[in-house]
């Protein structure tokens, strides 16, 4: 075991779970399968990166909502990450709306973008005539602003869903591979909540755990997938990822933690109550931005991606001066 995984690992053997000792990235991927249509959904985003490449365009790979951590392997209980995706989705609007094109990896039957502004259907339909059916004029405007927008961007949004942290995880490193062809150009936008602890298959019951005695559950870390992400899958991309605490003490040395460890581009922090009103981005160069809204009618994901745009500008610039001859 490296030291870095000595020092991050997590031993609570004074309860009934535990946590064991990290292991190397590349052991996850053999011990977790990979989706069953993984082959096909890369192919599917390598020819949607080739096209934006084509067409000059950047794109962004967002992941957005939580990452669920099976305990049985015929799952009946799981643990899960908090994330509603609203941060995923919102921000995916903004960034097609700055000329990006958007994989948005997401959580199934998560908050999802333009939907998100249309309430449930049995609220905005309703019976006319008793026979046809038609959308109450008091959403009809709204409804049609949003068909508006969806029909604009939705072919420059490539959609994949997932569920487990295995798949997602799977799905991420396919994916930040494929990024990687367009360079500089590309950008990560990790704001799905990943869980820190799984459990690994051979450690894991096939059937349902039984209530007849109190469970004994032993978690394993999940190996840091920033590192290999950084160095080995889009090492040419701009990498952000979200900091998401609870405690207001700790949350701006984590990110800096973060920074110095995988050497990606910048961290956003945010902490779970105030992460509506609220962020801190964090730049690998030192440089520290509060982002505070206080604009009832705007969402502060309009402003992140706004300072995510330009610091992403700033970043093709400065690679392209480096190396002007491609
Ligand atoms: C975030 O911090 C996101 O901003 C939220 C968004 C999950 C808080 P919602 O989906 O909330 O709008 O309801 N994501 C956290 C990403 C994460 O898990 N980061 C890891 C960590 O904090 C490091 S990669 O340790």
């Amino acid at each position: 075991m490296s030291d870095l995984a000595k020092e991050m690992s997590v031993v609570n053997a004074g309860s009934s779970v535990s946590v064991e000792n990290m292991a190397h990235w590349n052991d996850f991927y053999n011990e977790v399968p990979a989706p069953l249509n993984y082959a096909e959904v890369i192919s599917g985003v390598r020819k949607f990166i080739q096209d934006a490449k084509q067409e000059c365009a950047r794109v962004a790979v967002v992941t957005s909502g939580g990452t669920m951590v099976p305990l049985e392997q015929l799952t009946v209980r799981f643990v899960d990450n908090f994330s509603s995706g609203t941060r995923g989705a919102a921000s995916t609007e903004y960034f097609l709306d700055e000329g990006y094109k958007v994989v948005f990896l997401n959580r199934q039957k998560s908050i999802q973008p333009y939907a998100r502004h249309i309430p449930s259907v049995l609220d905005v339909l309703e019976l006319d005539r008793e026979t046809n059916v038609k959308v109450k004029s008091c959403h009809a405007s709204k409804i049609q602003s949003v068909l508006e927008s969806y029909e604009k961007y939705k072919s420059s949004c490539f959609a994949i869903t997932y569920e487990s942290l295995g798949d997602y995880l799977w799905l991420l490193k396919g994916i930040s591979t494929e990024l990687n062809s367009i360079g500089a150009s590309g950008m990560l936008y990790l704001a799905a909540a990943v869980s820190d602890f799984y459990i690994p298959k051979n450690d894991m019951p096939e059937h349902k755990i039984q209530s007849d005695r109190r469970p004994e559950i032993t978690f394993s870390l999940v190996p840091k997938m920033l590192r290999p992400l950084v160095k080995e899958w889009a090492p040419e991309a701009y990498i952000i990822s979200f900091k998401l605490e609870t405690d207001p003490n700790i949350l701006l040395q984590k990110a800096e933690k973060a920074l110095k460890l995988y050497q990606h581009n910048m961290v956003i922090a945010n902490m779970l109550t105030t992460r509506k009103k609220t962020v801190t981005a964090v730049e690998r160069t030192g440089e520290v931005v509060k982002i505070d809204n206080h604009d009832e009618d705007k969402e502060i994901e309009s402003l992140i991606v706004n300072l995510v745009k330009e610091k992403h500008s700033k970043y093709i610039q400065e690679l392209s001066a480096k190396s002007p001859f491609p």
